[in-house]
């Protein structure tokens, strides 16, 4: 293949939205090049001018397409799905649909943004939370997040080898991202055997491991 490819992705490899985004890209199969955006060295570059064009909301991933920049990672994927149908990301009914966005959206919008890292700095920096505490915080809420995700996964006939089904959708996407978050924080995972059990499904696949942030040009190693 030559030329440059449409698809820019402007990422961290320790991002878990970004690392939605690049299992969407990988599982789609489009050409795509890379930008890492160092979130923590300097400060963190989300914050520098040059980021700061591509996203007023300093926080990565980004998605350049052509003169159209798409932010937020549910946004961008479900962007990808409508301009690349196959395979499909989410189901065919609506029902359907709305019981996967509800997954991703139980990890994108209830577990995933009150521990990012902007709002980890602040607890330690602002409040005066010590490190132990401050994980402990994350911990607390994947434990949560996940004891519903857990319920609603163990409880749905539609439930298959992945979150809906046997085949990965947003919601497998949203969820093996927040997992390696779970591990990262040390939370015992032995509740959730329907979530280990797809998250291990899903790392099997090439599409998930080459997206992996161990995986990332831009990765250090692991600590
Ligand atoms: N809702 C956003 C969340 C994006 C987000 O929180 N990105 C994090 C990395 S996972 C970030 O850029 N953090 C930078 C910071 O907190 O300063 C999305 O889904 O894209």
């Amino acid at each position: 293949m030559t030329g440059t490819p449409e698809l820019t992705l402007h990422d961290y490899w320790r991002s878990s939205a970004g690392y939605r985004v690049r299992i969407a890209l990988n599982l789609k199969a489009l050409r795509h090049q890379r930008v890492p955006v160092h979130l923590v060295k300097d400060g963190g570059e989300q914050h520098g001018a040059p980021f700061r064009q591509i996203n007023p909301q300093q926080l990565v991933p980004a998605l350049v397409d052509g003169q159209r920049v798409v932010r937020q990672s549910l946004a961008i994927i479900e962007y990808l799905d409508e301009i690349h149908p196959d395979p499909p990301l989410l189901p065919t009914t609506p029902r359907d649909r709305a019981h996967v966005r509800g997954l991703a959206q139980l990890v994108a919008c209830d577990i995933h943004p009150i521990n990012n890292l902007r709002v980890m700095q602040y607890l330690e920096r602002e409040l005066g939370v010590g490190a132990d505490a401050r994980d402990a915080w994350t911990r607390h809420w994947i434990r949560q997040g996940f004891a519903a995700f857990e319920a609603i996964l163990a409880g749905d006939a539609a439930t298959g080898a992945f979150c809906h089904g046997d085949t990965p959708t947003l919601a497998d996407i949203c969820l093996v991202p927040q997992v390696y978050n779970a591990n990262r924080f040390g939370l015992d995972l032995a509740p959730y055997p329907t979530i280990r059990a797809i998250n291990e499904r899903c790392l099997a696949l090439p599409e998930f491991d080459a997206a992996h942030p161990q995986n990332q040009s831009d990765a250090q190693p692991a600590m």
